[in-house]
């Protein structure tokens, strides 16, 4: 068969203020230009396990009515689904289905909605893809009837055995990055978490020659590629982050990952990271006010518990060469009209070489979303699109929607207009040069 991989990346957002102040905001444009045309490492992953004997191949659709016309040759497609985009999924899905190709559709959306996807597709995949995909394609080459696919089902997917993405599908595209995972899921359990919902199964490492396999796939395509960690929290174990770190240093790569506020505590770890290359750490601060952040996190409270300490670990971090993007979120249930202030001052006194912010978003599968929808405060409970972290779909416990809404475009304003961003950074470089004259007479000395 010939088999197609369709993926919808970019970003996307639909309040229209907002659209245009982030075509006018350098600091947004920046980051949404290096990030938006990462590709899907799922389907790089599934194309990897595809049974030997078919053809493959990756396409990028930019939106509904946007895949290539090439797609529909194959003769099935998988696609890969987060919620702002489902519905451009399902019409896409819809289209290839009149044209006579077998749909299957995964990934984090479908995964907690697949009886919503089977109204659009042949086969729906619940969870993790690796282990069921392969008898996807054996069912769609007996043409099996349409059926929903749990990955429980299955035998687990061992991270020790994943095999190298297809990165050499992505040969000939334009990208400036791509994704490498080193870790799936995370301990803690976040309310409003949407990566976790389908990774619950424990905090599990990949060993770290395959990472550095992995990454040498991706050089023989690129010679420095820029890597984005695609890891929910990689440097939960430090000490096996630090094996990782020094078998990186030699690669002489830039990258950058998510990770939480815990690695500020352990010195060494922060040095190998940066001598690994390590250029920015992405850590979910939530909110400048610790007392916001109590219940959020279901497990430990590990946030609440972390938070009165979160800017002097933002500093330490930075100390190290590496710069930190802080994300808050607005409108958690504590959160007043002050907070828009406070995250100013806080971004301001750190401060942040990177901002972050996003709004309150109830993912579906979230404890979150069925608690706002328990109390009613969603205003368009299957608006799925809206699920952005820029539009504001949910009424705040302590300020009123368009409080929240302009809050957002007045803290943006101040955050990425202007010459803030440059004056939140200057500090950052003014540290690095300091380091490099004291290596520099450190090697002078000896
Ligand atoms: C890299 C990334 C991106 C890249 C995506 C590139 C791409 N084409 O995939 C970019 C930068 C483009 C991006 C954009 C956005 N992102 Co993003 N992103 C991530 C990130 C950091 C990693 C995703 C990843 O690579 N995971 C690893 C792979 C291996 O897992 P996977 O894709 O889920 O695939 C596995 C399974 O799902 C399954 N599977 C997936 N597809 C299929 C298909 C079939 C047929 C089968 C059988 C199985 C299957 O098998 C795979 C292997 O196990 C996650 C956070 C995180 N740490 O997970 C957020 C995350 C996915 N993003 C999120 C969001 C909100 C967005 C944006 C809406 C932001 C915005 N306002 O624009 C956009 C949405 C863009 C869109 N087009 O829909 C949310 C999504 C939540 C949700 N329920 O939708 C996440 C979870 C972050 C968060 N915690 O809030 N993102
Ligand atoms: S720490 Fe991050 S990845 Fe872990 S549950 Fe919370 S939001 Fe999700």
């Amino acid at each position: 068969m010939k088999i197609g991989f369709l993926a919808l990346s970019g970003l996307r957002a639909h309040d229209p203020e907002l659209l245009r102040l982030g075509m006018t905001l350098p600091g947004v444009v920046d980051r949404a230009q290096h990030v938006a045309s990462l590709p899907s490492l799922g389907l790089l992953y599934l194309a990897a396990v595809t049974p030997e004997g078919h053809d493959v191949a990756y396409f990028e659709a930019a939106g509904d009515g946007q895949e290539p016309a090439a797609v529909y040759d194959c003769d099935l497609v998988a696609i890969n689904t987060f919620s702002a985009q489902v519905f451009e999924a399902y019409a896409i899905a819809d289209r290839l289905r009149r044209a006579g190709v077998v749909v299957a559709m995964g990934g984090l959306h479908v995964s907690v909605r697949p009886e919503e996807a089977l109204q659009h597709v042949d086969h729906v995949v619940v969870g993790e893809g690796e282990n069921v995909w392969p008898e996807v394609v054996r069912a769609v080459e007996r043409d099996v009837p349409q059926r929903v696919w749990k990955a429980e089902e299955f035998a687990p997917v061992d991270v020790r055995r994943l095999p190298v993405p297809r990165y050499d599908l992505l040969d000939g595209r334009p990208y400036n990055r791509f994704t490498v995972q080193t870790s799936r899921g995370c301990p803690w359990r976040c309310d409003f978490c949407a990566s976790n919902v389908m990774l619950r199964r424990p905090y599990r490492k990949r060993p770290v020659e395959h990472v550095v396999r992995d990454i040498e796939a991706l050089v023989r395509l690129r010679k420095r590629p820029f890597i984005e960690l695609a890891d929910d929290n990689t440097f939960v174990d430090k000490a096996w982050g630090k094996e990782l770190c020094r078998e990186l240093i030699p690669l002489r790569l830039k990258w950058f990952t998510e990770t939480d506020i815990s690695v500020a505590d352990d010195p060494e770890l922060l040095d190998l990271m940066r001598q690994a290359g390590c250029r920015q750490v992405l850590i979910g601060l939530e909110s400048p006010e610790p007392g916001a952040l109590a219940g959020v996190e279901l497990r430990a409270d590990f946030k609440a518990a972390r938070g009165a300490g979160a800017m002097e670990a933002v500093r330490r971090i930075q100390e190290h060469g590496i710069t930190v993007n802080g994300c808050f979120i607005l409108g958690l249930d504590r959160h007043t009209p002050e907070i828009f202030e406070e995250v100013l001052a806080f971004a301001g006194d750190a401060p942040l070489y990177d901002v972050q912010i996003t709004v309150l978003t109830a993912f579906p599968g979230t404890p979150l979303y069925d608690r706002l929808a328990a109390e009613g405060r969603l205003l368009a409970p299957e608006r799925w699109d809206l699920c952005t972290l820029f539009d504001v779909n949910y009424v705040p416990r302590r300020m009123t929607v368009d409080e929240l809404r302009r809050g957002l475009y007045w803290l943006a304003g101040r955050l990425y207009g202007g010459e803030s961003q440059e004056r939140r950074r200057r500090p950052f470089f003014e540290n690095l040069a300091r380091r490099f004259e004291l290596a520099h007479a450190g090697m002078e000395a000896n």
